[in-house]
Order: structure tokens, then C-alpha cells, then sequence
């Protein structure tokens, strides 16, 4: 039976995970650093995954054999104290490598993002492996994590998967401190009539997939065999690529009437560094990948989530 183990439980994508899992026959235990505002139909237990000696406990208590590690301090957000986000996202990832090794965990998932790009990468339409030189310290860390996966596997057979996520567009459980935000933003302010003070250029595009989809493909990539997976750090996937001039735009043609203005930030950057387009060929061909939701019933169905 998988007894899974969520680390940041509440935050965007685990949140989801929880909700996924909560339909399933699997046990599953909740983390989080804080508590939850709302009821969570699962057990929960206070994690601060800079604790090693808590999440050794954990694992021993809860007798866990798989482990989602998705705490991580995100794009913008790392830029405020990149130090502490290097600390943050690079102990927790060794910690959790060493439980896992000492406790035999059979797989762990662990999501890396179009942060570890750069804009030597080909931006306008990336491959799986070009040259990455991230601009933030949230890309260093994910490019240092699937390193890491890499040589884990290699040195001591540790079954860590990990799939490039894109912008993530989920309306219920908004992220905190990305680049590719504004997609949440602008959707949510159209669903309360309000304006939205766009921080990108009405032209910049990046590629996105519905939270779904983001959850169905770590899913497909966690259920199969270990020799189908070609690619030891992780794999590249999207399903489609949006600027805020074309959001709106879609918004609009769904019937609201959003008024945007632009206030561009230091996000801008950080986007300009990012790729336009993936190729995701790698993981169509290994395992299947294919998103359901497309751009336009991606936003149609955050509209009305
Ligand atoms: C961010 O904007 O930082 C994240 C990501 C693309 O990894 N959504």
C-alpha cells in the first residue's frame, strides 16, 4: 500500500495533491509549516523541512514509502533573500534525500520549474538539455536539485521523478511569489469585477498548464516502471503558452470585462529569462504525456472553478 508523505501540503500544488489522494485507496500524511485555515481529510502534522530529525520521525511513525517534497520558496519571492531561499530549497531537498535513503523511501516526487532556463537556453522554443544559466535563485536551485536527482539515482538507486512545470493556473489555491502569477491574478480580479495592475509586458509569453493537468502528469510519471524514465533530472512538459495581451482577451470572450494597466516590476526580468515555448517530446514519448486542457478551456474552467 503507498503511504505517501506531502511536504507544503497547503501551498498551491499541494493542496491539490491532498485532494487527489483524498479519492484514492493511498494513506497519506499532510505537512505543512503552518497549520491549516480549513479541515484537510487527512492526518496533518507540523513540518518545518529544515528539520531533518522531525521528518526522520514522520517517516518512522507513519511507516511512509513514497514522499512529495514540494515546499520551496518560489521565483520572485527568492529574490528578496536569495540566500535563504538557496538554504530553503536545497537543505530540504538533502534532507529529505537523506531520510529517504535511510529509510528506503521507494519514490519521491519533486517538482522542478522553466526557472532553470536561461536566456542562453533558445528561449523561443527550449529543448529538454540546452545550456541553462538560471538568472534567479530559485532556478539555481532547481537546476542543482535535478543534478542532485541525478546523481542520487547513480550513487544509491534513490527513485527521485521530477517533471519542469510551468506556470501553474489554479484559481482556488493561489501560489505566493512567482513570475508566472498574474494569470491567477487577472482571472481572479475578473471573477470580482475589480482592475488589475498587470506586472509583465502585454506581450510576454510563457507557457502554462492547468493545476489538473499538473497533478495528472506527476501522477502518471510516479505510476510507471523506473526503465521507462530516460531522463535522470527532469522532464520538460507544458501545455500551451499565454502573454497577458491574449489572457485578456480570452477573459473577455468568456463575458467579463476586465480593465488591465500595466506596472512592470522586476518580474519582467526574471520572465524575459524564461522560455516562450517547451519541447516536451521527451516525456510524450517515455511515458505518454498529454494535457487535457488546452488555453482556451484552461481559462474557461478557472473562470468558473
Ligand atoms: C514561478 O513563477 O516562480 C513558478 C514557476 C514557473 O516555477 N510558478
Amino acid at each position: 500500500m503507498e503511504r505517501i508523505l506531502i511536504t507544503g501540503a497547503l501551498g498551491q500544488l499541494g493542496n491539490a495533491f491532498v485532494k487527489n489522494f483524498n479519492k484514492t485507496n493511498s494513506y497519506l500524511l499532510a505537512t505543512d509549516i503552518k497549520h491549516p485555515k480549513k479541515k484537510i481529510n487527512c492526518d496533518f502534522e507540523i513540518l518545518d523541512v529544515l528539520n531533518k530529525e522531525k521528518i526522520d520521525l514522520l517517516v518512522e511513525k507513519y511507516k511512509i514509502n513514497i514522499i512529495y517534497h514540494l515546499a520551496a520558496i518560489l521565483s520572485a519571492n527568492g529574490e528578496i533573500n536569495p540566500f535563504n531561499s538557496w538554504k530553503l530549497n536545497m537543505d530540504s531537498f538533502q534532507n529529505i534525500a537523506e531520510v529517504s535513503i535511510k529509510h528506503n523511501i521507494e519514490k519521491i516526487f519533486w517538482p522542478s520549474s522553466i526557472a532553470v532556463f536561461g536566456t542562453e537556453s533558445k528561449l523561443s522554443l527550449v529543448s529538454q538539455n540546452p545550456s541553462m544559466n538560471p538568472s534567479t535563485m530559485y532556478g539555481v536551485t532547481k537546476l542543482a536539485g535535478e543534478k542532485l536527482a541525478n546523481y542520487y539515482f547513480k550513487k544509491f538507486k534513490l527513485d527521485i521523478r521530477s517533471l519542469r512545470y510551468p506556470g501553474v493556473i489554479s484559481t482556488k489555491t493561489v501560489p505566493g511569489g512567482g513570475t508566472t502569477d498574474y494569470v491567477i491574478e487577472m482571472i481572479n480580479a475578473a471573477k470580482k469585477e475589480k482592475n488589475y495592475n498587470c506586472y509583465l509586458h502585454k506581450d510576454t509569453e510563457l507557457p502554462m498548464i492547468y493545476i489538473d493537468d499538473a497533478i495528472e502528469s506527476a501522477i502518471k510519471l510516479m505510476s510507471i516502471e523506473r526503465k521507462k524514465i530516460s531522463i535522470y533530472g527532469s522532464y520538460n512538459i507544458t501545455s500551451f503558452s499565454i502573454s497577458p495581451k491574449k489572457l485578456i482577451e480570452e477573459i473577455n470572450k468568456n463575458g467579463y470585462k476586465i480593465k488591465v494597466e500595466y506596472n512592470i516590476d522586476s518580474r519582467q526580468k526574471i520572465a524575459d529569462s524564461w522560455p516562450r515555448k517547451i519541447d516536451d517530446s521527451k516525456a510524450k514519448n517515455d511515458w505518454g504525456w498529454k494535457p487535457k486542457y488546452g488555453l482556451d478551456s484552461s481559462i474557461k474552467k478557472s473562470l468558473n472553478d
